[in-house]
């Protein structure tokens, strides 16, 4: 067994670190915040059996072995076999089956991107009854839980999502919305995006000028304090970062200690304009049992809103918010049913400006 310990600003890092010299297969031994040179950083140690199989990565062989072994995973012959039973129905889905309203509005769904899966439950639904109408069908398929303290009654919300997504922009943004709805609300803002420092001065400055507490979480010790003084707040809104290609949401959260809290509701932060195999990979990349809510950003820039549908087709997450702009004011809303038919059908966004 080969030990080493690794040593870096936040455990991000220094996890980073581990499996960049220990591969996939290390085992961390411990992980603790500890004092150098007077400036708090994460050490890990962590653990990988000596085995020759490490060097089989390096050969063009190895390389093309792992790739093959990992191509035939069963989460891909899933979802080839998902791609089979669609290709089977489509010929099926027959649209003259549908009433001239019914059919209109399922090419409308196709043009704003509304993957195969959700059209053949839409027309499933549709065939069964000429009068049952497409927001009817929809409605069972979208559900809505408004970002607020009276419905998420949990204290800890961490907001995660691909890097640039608009995670800590909604983050502030719901927060001072909530102050101002509940100017006595004990609320914390916690950034654990350490690496970025721009996300971090956000946050500290929002906090200072709008009387909000502002903690820092680098380790996994960072968050136990914070979990200790959870009494202290109302709500603690904690920014993550955004995840690098190898790291899944549940292992990030197992490594600061936050898989095993059972007050934290994860609100998953995306722009519609994600390709559908992005989406596909965030599904996988995100899925977790504390994940609750999805937030739409950058519906200002978004041209098509199917991939809100497909999301929660596919998730079976309710929307919590919708940011419509990049300034303070006026560009996010607690999410609503309404709201989302508005933007499908209408290309309203929340704040009544039409799309083109
Ligand atoms: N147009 C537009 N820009 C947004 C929206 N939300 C965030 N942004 C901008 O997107 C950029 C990245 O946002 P940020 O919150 O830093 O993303 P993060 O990396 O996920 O934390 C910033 O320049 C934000 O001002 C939105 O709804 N519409
Ligand atoms: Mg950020």
């Amino acid at each position: 067994m080969r030990m080493k310990t690794f040593r870096a600003a936040n455990s991000s890092a220094a996890f980073a670190k581990v499996k960049a010299e220990l591969g996939e297969d290390a085992v961390i031994l411990s992980n603790k915040t500890v004092s150098d040179n007077g400036s708090k950083c994460c050490e890990i140690v962590a653990a990988v059996e000596a085995s020759p199989v490490m060097s089989k990565h390096i050969t063009k062989d190895g390389v093309m072995e792992d790739a093959l072994q990992n191509s035939v995973g069963w989460q891909r012959e899933w979802s080839q076999i998902k791609g089979q039973i669609m290709a089977l129905m489509k010929p099926q889905m027959d649209p003259e089956l549908l009433t001239p309203k019914q059919k209109l509005a399922m090419e409308y769904l196709e043009r704003e991107e509304v993957n195969d899966k959700v059209l053949a439950k839409v027309y499933c639904c549709l065939r069964k009854d000429k009068d049952c109408s497409i927001i009817t069908v929809l409605d069972s398929m979208v559900d809505t839980i408004s970002f607020d303290m009276d419905n998420w009654t949990g204290k800890f919300h961490a907001f995660a999502g691909p890097g640039g997504a608009g995670k800590t922009s909604s983050l502030v943004r719901l927060a001072l919305k909530e102050k101002k709805k509940h100017p006595k609300a004990r609320i914390c803002l916690a950034t654990a995006d350490g690496g970025r420092g721009k996300g971090r001065i956000v946050l500290k400055h929002y906090a200072e000028l709008s009387g909000l507490a502002f903690r820092e979480i680098l380790t996994r010790d960072d968050f136990a304090l914070l979990q200790k003084e959870s009494n202290q707040f109302d709500m603690i809104l904690i920014d993550l970062p955004g995840l690098s290609a190898r790291t899944c949401l549940d292992e990030w959260m197992t490594l600061y200690g936050m898989k095993s809290c059972s007050d934290i509701s994860v609100h998953l932060v995306l722009s519609p304009y994600y390709s559908p195999t992005q989406f596909e990979r965030f599904i996988e990349k995100y899925k977790s049992e504390q994940l609750t809510s999805v937030i739409w950003t950058k519906l200002d820039e978004a041209c098509t809103f199917g991939s809100i549908l497909n999301m929660s087709f596919a998730s079976g997450l309710p929307v919590s918010a919708l940011s419509y702009g990049s300034g303070l004011k006026n560009s996010i809303a607690a999410a609503t049913k309404d709201s989302i038919w508005r933007l499908l059908f209408m290309r309203k966004l929340p704040g009544g400006i039409t799309q083109p």
